[in-house]
């Protein structure tokens, strides 16, 4: 006997950082973060149970996903049969419209997408708060990409971590902004980041203050989003962007993951506001940048990073809709 259901979701970039973790084992965050789910970085999985499969199979764009990928979700999967209380191994059919494993938050839209059609092929239909539990096991930034637009996931104080639940703080369409991705480089990132957060909050003499400037981060632009206030958005991500990357590179060893044309980039963006535009970076686990910025700028935006050496790819993306079943 076989059970399938396949479901949608879209990666979404943190414009206040989570990096660091209150608890591992529940991959719980140390700092509540903000992000926008975006509209075309999408990956649709579709899982099928299957009652005569030898094992979990994972093919990523129609090709057997390389060991490491298919444990990690076999071992999700696990914790989706022992709530459903079954035993029947899965195959799982994931695609996704962008590079995976390079710091384009391709985790966050895969877990959330494999949480929602694995649990609804196992004939669970969880409420918000279990989906998203499950989907940060899978990956910490994974539960902002169950819902649209803008999303917080607050850090909570409980140890179970069931006031860790992402909110939506404004809907895909209630705010007409671009982030401007400059993609540069493919490859796998260098530190990985759960590997990573561990590293800094292990070893970083900045860690301590990174995570008390978290709070008041995250105020700041719950602030000017409800205000609809750009630039104050806009300042707040590119100052906690820049100190994740600080807390990164004075880890031990250091992580450092910029490269040539992710500075270059950053220098065109500050060159266009000098010139007046309304634009703004963060960086994450790897070297792309993306720019916040009004409709109105982003065509210049996109022109200005694709003369940026290395740039392979420039994307222009809206806010997006959150997770989906698909029929
Ligand atoms: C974020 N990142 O808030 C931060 C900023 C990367 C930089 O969440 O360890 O793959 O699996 O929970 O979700 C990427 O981390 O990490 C991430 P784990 P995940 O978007």
């Amino acid at each position: 006997m076989t059970r399938t259901a396949a479901a949608r979701a879209r990666a979404n970039i943190a414009l206040v950082k989570y990096w660091g973790k209150r608890d591992l084992r529940l991959n719980l965050p140390a700092t509540g973060s903000l992000s926008m789910t975006c509209s075309s970085l999408v990956t649709e999985t579709r899982v099928t149970f299957d009652d005569a499969a030898p094992r979990d199979e994972v093919l990523a764009d129609g090709a057997a996903a390389p060991e490491a990928f298919r444990q990690r979700a076999s071992r999700f999967l696990d914790r989706v049969r022992s709530l459903a209380g079954m035993a029947a191994f899965a195959r799982v059919e994931t695609r996704a419209t962008f590079p995976v494993a390079s710091g384009l938050a391709s985790s966050s839209s895969g877990f959330a997408a494999l949480a929602l059609a694995s649990t609804r092929a196992a004939g669970l239909d969880l409420p918000l708060p279990a989906l998203a539990a499950l989907a940060r096991e899978g990956s910490g930034s994974a539960p902002r990409s169950l819902l649209g637009g803008f999303v917080e996931l607050p850090a909570g104080m409980s140890p179970d971590g069931s006031d860790c639940v992402p909110v939506q703080v404004a809907a895909a369409d209630a705010w007409d902004v671009r982030l401007v991705i400059a993609v540069n480089g493919a490859g796998e990132k260098a530190v990985g980041s759960t590997e990573g957060m561990e590293r800094s909050r292990a070893t970083s003499p900045f860690y301590p203050a990174w995570i008390a400037r978290g709070a008041g981060d995250l105020e700041a632009a719950k602030a000017a989003l409800a205000a609809r206030d750009l630039p104050a958005l806009g300042r707040v991500a590119e100052a906690n962007a820049f100190s994740m990357h600080a807390v990164a590179l004075s880890s031990n060893p250091p992580i450092l993951y910029w490269n040539a044309a992710t500075v270059d980039a950053v220098n065109r963006v500050r060159a266009l506001r000098a010139e007046g535009a309304g634009a703004w970076v963060t960086i994450d686990a790897g070297p792309h940048v993306k720019v916040l910025c009004g409709p109105g700028d982003a065509a210049a935006v996109a022109d200005a990073l694709r003369g940026v050496a290395g740039v392979t790819e420039v994307r222009v993306e809206r806010p997006g809709e959150g997770a989906e079943v698909l029929g």
